[in-house]
């Protein structure tokens, strides 16, 4: 009963999401932080940040041979961010859909960068692209301490 109960529950997973700079200077905080809140996945950790430059080229190693990555860096430390930690199973890839298409105006209206933004270099938020990079960017952008593991109570009417 219980192995088979914990294998129809999936893998609990960790994702990494930030509202980039513009989304906090257009006020989207909220809205945003809500979409995920609403799902019914669960906040575990949640700050508002100046990111350093080291951190942001840290962050974004991958995208560092890429024309437009000295431009990515200025953005993302022009001003503050808010980190968050978000857990549940099926996390990352239902936050990816969430949080729409890279370039705003290919993202599907519903998601958050189709209906909150215009163009790829201010796309408001930011999302882990796998469970490995979530763990790796939870440990990058936050202390363990920042962490915090809680019970919801809304648990029993998310899942049956
Ligand atoms: P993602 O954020 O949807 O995972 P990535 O390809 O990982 O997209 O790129 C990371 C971030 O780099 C994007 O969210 C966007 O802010 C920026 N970026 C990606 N491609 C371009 C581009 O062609 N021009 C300007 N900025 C870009
Ligand atoms: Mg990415």
């Amino acid at each position: 009963f219980l192995p088979h109960l914990i294998a129809s529950l999936g893998e609990i997973e960790q994702t990494y999401i930030m509202v980039k700079p513009d989304g906090v200077q257009r006020g989207l905080v909220g809205e945003i932080i809500s979409r995920f809140e609403k799902k019914g996945f669960k906040l575990t950790g949640l700050k508002l940040f100046q990111c350093p430059k080291d951190l942001a080229e840290e962050h974004y190693k991958d995208l560092k041979a890429k024309p437009f990555f000295p431009k990515l860096i200025d953005y993302i430390t022009s001003g503050p961010v808010v980190c968050m930690a978000w857990e549940g199973v099926g996390v990352v890839a239902s936050a990816r859909k969430l949080i729409g298409s890279t370039d705003p105006l290919q993202a599907e209206p519903g998601t958050i960068r189709g209906d909150l933004a215009v163009q790829t270099g201010r796309n408001v938020v930011h999302g882990s692209d796998s469970p490995e990079n979530g763990k790796r960017e939870i440990a990058l952008w936050f202390n363990e301490n920042e962490i915090n593991q809680w019970t919801p109570a809304q648990a029993p009417w998310l899942r049956e």
